[in-house]
């Protein structure tokens, strides 16, 4: 068993080097990202954003839990499975009431001026919004579940972003109650926690060319489906 020693290990390995190169295709370097993180939305654009997000937040624990279905291996689905807790919260008396993402990211609907129900109800989702992300889960229900884990490492690139929205939020859209900003800084530390787990997962798996290539491609779609997230909203709310 090799001892878990964070990603740095891994850094070097030409395949590892591919997975990371697609920080080029993330989508922190959206238009719609760039305009958000130099303060160049409106509040409107900005509630876009987070009703649209929401459906992709709610939809977190659903793919996490497919992997999990098409996953033989105790010791992985052992740490996969709090990401569904992260997101929805524990149950009711199952230990300290910290709120989950899917809460957070309410609350930071609420934060921004936009009522729960209007976010919940999905009045706000754009065709393309709810077509990305059903086809993240359907992509994670239907393939290898080393390439559903695959498809989460999006997430080597996420701290980066979560830090700089953060900044940007604060600094550029003070209208938006700073206690809102919660599920980013929660980011800050689950993000790479969670790929660091992912990463280990693909390079134990992954082993020969094909599967490797398999791994690749798997986070290149969802690069797009992300990608193809922030066109929709972007297009949804233009102005
Ligand atoms: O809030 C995000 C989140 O919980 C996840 C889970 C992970 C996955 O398993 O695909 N990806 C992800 C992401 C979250 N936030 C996005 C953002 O820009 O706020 C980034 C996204 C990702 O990088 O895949």
């Amino acid at each position: 068993m090799t001892a878990t020693l964070g990603t740095s290990h891994l850094a070097d390995t030409p395949f590892v080097a591919t997975l990371r190169a697609h920080s080029r295709r993330y989508h922190d370097q959206h238009p719609l990202h760039v305009r958000m993180n130099t303060g160049l939305c409106s509040p409107r654009q900005i509630r876009g954003w987070i009703a649209n997000r929401y459906y992709y937040q709610e939809n977190i624990p659903r793919k996490d839990a497919a992997i999990l279905s098409n996953c033989p291996d105790v010791e992985v689905r052992r740490r996969w499975i709090r990401r569904i807790t992260d997101h929805d919260g524990p149950a009711p008396g199952d230990g300290a009431p910290v709120e989950g993402g899917i809460e957070a990211w309410l609350r930071l609907a609420e934060a921004a001026g936009l009522t729960r129900d209007e976010v919940v109800d999905h009045r706000h989702l754009v065709p393309g919004v709810r077509f990305a992300v059903d086809a993240y889960v359907n992509f994670t229900r239907t393939r290898p579940w080393v390439e559903a884990v695959a498809s989460s490492l999006t997430e080597l690139f996420a701290p980066d972003l979560m830090a700089e929205r953060i900044t940007a939020f604060e600094r550029y859209y003070p209208w938006i109650e700073p206690a809102g900003l919660t599920y980013f800084r929660n980011r800050l530390h689950q993000a790479p926690r969670d790929c660091e787990h992912a990463l280990e997962i693909v390079t134990q798996h992954c082993l020969t060319v094909e599967s490797q290539a398999a791994a690749v491609d798997a986070l290149s779609f969802k690069c797009d489906v992300l990608w193809s997230l922030m066109d929709a909203i972007d297009k949804a709310y233009e102005e």
